[in-house]
């Protein structure tokens, strides 16, 4: 799976008049890349913080993500890319950071899978832009590449930043496709803990198993589906543990977190 290496970023923001950083705002503070973030500082440009997939959290929290960015001076608009909300207020901020000048290229930065190509389309009006459910399924961004949106206004797509290296299991599961996980069942163990410290009904809701022991989700999971050994008809946990990451990256599992009371606390412990 091809991502963008640091050489093309450095390039790109050497060429670009602002950077847009999307993240998920599912969870805004994993799937940011600081690395990126001071690299855009040192390139002396502004950087807009793109909080996507907004119609996957409550208004509430998305304006709870927004206020906690601004106090921090990082300027930060919510908006979801694919039910064309937020676009506007993108554009306007986007105009104001470059006191209207014209024409103005920008570059959509972001790791895999938080919605940069489906962005590019939301804002041109039309699928220009190819994109994809899973890391490094067919249509995920394999180069840089300029479409125009609006009269003097460009945006470059890129390929998916790599992940940040945390601890967190959204660098896990957007670095390389699903099917090249080393072991997807112990991924997946991770992200269900992860999901029900913060959304402890998620798999009732999306599946209709009321647990929230890993193990028991994956093996239930399992076996609703069918998904068993024919000599044995024990479940096959890789089947549910896949099932699980690419329900999770699609939005199909309830799931969000909201921001820390305290700048710099942080929002939950790490797994
Ligand atoms: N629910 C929801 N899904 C979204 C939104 N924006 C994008 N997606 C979905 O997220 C998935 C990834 O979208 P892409 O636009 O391919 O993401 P990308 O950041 O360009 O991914 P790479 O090119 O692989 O880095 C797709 O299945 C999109 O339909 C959104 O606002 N809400
Ligand atoms: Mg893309």
């Amino acid at each position: 799976m091809l991502l963008a290496n640091w050489r093309l970023v450095r390039e790109l923001l050497t060429a670009v008049d602002a950077a847009l950083e999307v993240v998920d705002i599912r969870d805004p503070l994993m799937t940011r890349s600081i690395k990126f973030e001071r690299l855009v500082e040192r390139h002396g440009i502004p950087l807009i913080l793109v909080l996507n997939k907004a119609d996957l959290v409550p208004l509430t929290v998305s304006k709870a993500w927004k206020e906690y960015f601004s106090r921090q001076g990082v300027n930060a608009v919510f908006i979801s890319a694919q039910k064309r909300m937020g676009t506007l207020v993108l554009r306007k901020v986007l105009k104001r950071a470059l006191n209207n000048k014209k024409p103005i290229t920008a570059g959509i930065f972001g790791i895999p899978k938080v919605g940069k190509s489906t962005l590019i389309n939301t804002l041109k009006g039309r699928h220009s832009a190819t994109t994809s459910p899973y890391p490094g399924t067919p249509g995920y961004t394999r180069r840089a590449q300029t479409f125009k949106i609006g009269e003097g206004v460009y945006l470059i797509d890129t390929p998916g930043l790599l992940p940040p290296d945390t601890n967190d299991v959204e660098s896990e599961i957007r670095g390389k496709p699903i099917d090249s996980l080393d072991n997807p069942v112990a991924t997946a163990v991770k992200l269900i803990r992860k999901i029900v410290s913060h959304y402890p009904t998620a798999f009732e809701e999306a599946y209709g198993i009321r647990s929230c022991e890993p193990d028991e989700i994956l093996r239930l999971l399992a076996l609703k589906r069918g998904w068993v050994y024919r000599k044995d008809g024990e479940p096959v946990l890789q089947e549910s543990a896949k099932a699980v990451i690419r329900d999770y990256l699609s939005g199909k599992i309830p799931f969000y977190i909201t921001p820390p009371r305290r700048v710099g606390s942080p929002p939950y412990r790490a797994w």
